[in-house]
């Protein structure tokens, strides 16, 4: 009996041990140190957190978890070398002198020809030249003032004996021109907000399309643009203006009909101000410069305009139809003289061969073209620039044989 106890105690502590000894296998004892997270099995290595900086690190950032991008600060970057300052602006852009002679074709084929046939392979320039190109002049409508100005430096190169060549003519016509044009003008600035631009001229000239170019041209700029009907004579006027509104996106205001056109002007530089427009454009009825009540009429309008905005308005733009010729400088005389101008507009220039007459309405006026009409899309009214116009009338006019 002993010895079977004894042999049973035996077997239990093989069993026993056996067992302890196993497990053992299985679950190592392994401490980590306190505080040490248990890693979990399902737990995998995880990318470095990236920076993204724009660019190609983007997709890069699009493969990591939400949470883990790091998206750098601008200002925490280190700073890089500083940038080099922008190129300075062309004088003379391509598009700019392409544009002018094509809306200048009319009067490249008049002006331009006649100097390009009385020049044409001389060798020699004698005062019966210079005789000839004031002819030409005075028949293209530069005006016989701006005629004199020019000649008076032909005539001077000549005694200098300056003018040897055909060249040395159009350099010296282009010198001469360049002078003449470069007033200080540009694009309209729209300093105010707004910035309140009248419009005024003859019956037909052009102003209401004017005011439709511009509208689109600062409104694709972004520019809130208000048009004021202050042709309250025609009620198809108005509806033109309201045309271009709807094109451009344009608020139209607009009177009764046959209302005061100063009230209209005050209602729409006041409406301007309210919403925060930056460009109120103001439409009148064309009016004759020789008929004395209706350029009284126009005075007290931009008074008018001016007790609504102290300043206003700032700019006044004469628009003038080049096809007029003399005329056209007449007429500007009159209202320079009733008005104090700012610029001018000439439009229709695409269509006649009288584009001297720019010469003649800066010289004598001393008010800078501001923009000229090569045609009647929105498109078509261009910034003047007194290069780019002269490179488009004169340019390259010998070698291109203008000449019939
Ligand atoms: N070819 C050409 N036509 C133009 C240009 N500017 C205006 N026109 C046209 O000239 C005509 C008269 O233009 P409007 O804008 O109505 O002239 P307006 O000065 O407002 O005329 P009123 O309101 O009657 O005084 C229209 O048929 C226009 O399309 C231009 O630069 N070139
Ligand atoms: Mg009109």
């Amino acid at each position: 009996m002993t010895t079977v106890a004894i042999v049973l105690a035996l077997l239990v502590a093989a069993v026993v041990a056996f067992v302890v000894l196993t497990r053992g296998k299985a679950e190592p004892q392994l401490k980590a140190p306190p505080g040490t997270p248990t890693p979990k099995p399902s737990a995998r290595p995880r990318p470095a957190p990236r920076r993204v900086d724009g660019g190609s690190a983007a997709p890069v950032a699009e493969s990591l978890p939400p949470g883990e991008v790091v998206v750098e600060e601008e200002a925490a970057r280190p700073a890089g070398p500083p940038k080099p300052p922008p190129p300075p602006a062309p004088a003379i852009s391509a598009k700019d002198v392409a544009g002018f002679r094509k809306g200048l074709a009319a009067t490249r084929g008049g002006l331009v020809a006649k100097l390009a046939a009385i020049l044409k392979g001389k060798k020699e320039i004698d005062p019966a030249i210079v005789q000839e190109v004031e002819e030409v002049l005075l028949s293209s409508d530069v005006g016989p003032k701006t005629t004199q100005a020019i000649l008076a430096r032909l005539r001077d190169s000549l005694d200098k004996n300056e003018l040897r060549d055909e060249g040395a003519v159009w350099d010296a016509l282009r010198s001469e021109a360049t002078r003449i044009l470069s007033l200080p003008g540009g694009p309209l600035r729209l300093s105010q907000k707004p910035t309140v631009v009248l419009l005024v001229g003859v019956n037909g000239a052009g102003k209401t399309t004017t005011i439709g170019k511009l509208a689109t041209r600062y409104g694709a700029e972004g520019k809130r643009v208000v048009m004021a009907a202050g042709d309250t004579f025609r009620a198809a006027a108005v509806q033109q203006l309201e045309v271009w509104g709807k094109r451009v996106g344009a608020d139209v205001v607009r009177g009764k009909d046959g209302a005061d056109p100063g009230a209209v002007a005050f209602d729409a530089t006041g409406k301007a101000k309210e919403s925060g427009a930056d460009l109120l454009l103001i439409d009148t009825a064309g009016r004759l410069h020789t008929k004395v009540p209706l350029m009284d009429e126009i005075r007290k309008v931009r008074k008018t305009i001016a007790k609504a905005m102290d300043g206003a308005p700032h700019e006044t733009l004469l628009v003038l139809d080049a096809t007029t010729g003399q005329n056209a400088l007449q007429q500007a005389l009159l209202f320079k003289d009733a008005l104090d101008l700012t610029g001018i507009v000439l439009t229709k220039l695409d269509g006649t061969a009288k584009g001297g007459i720019v010469l003649g309405i800066c010289d004598e006026l001393r008010v800078p073209v501001r923009y000229v009409g090569l045609g009647e899309r929105a498109e078509d009214l261009r910034e003047f620039h007194a290069d780019a116009f002269v490179e488009a009338l004169f340019g390259k006019a010998e070698e291109e044989g203008v000449a019939a």
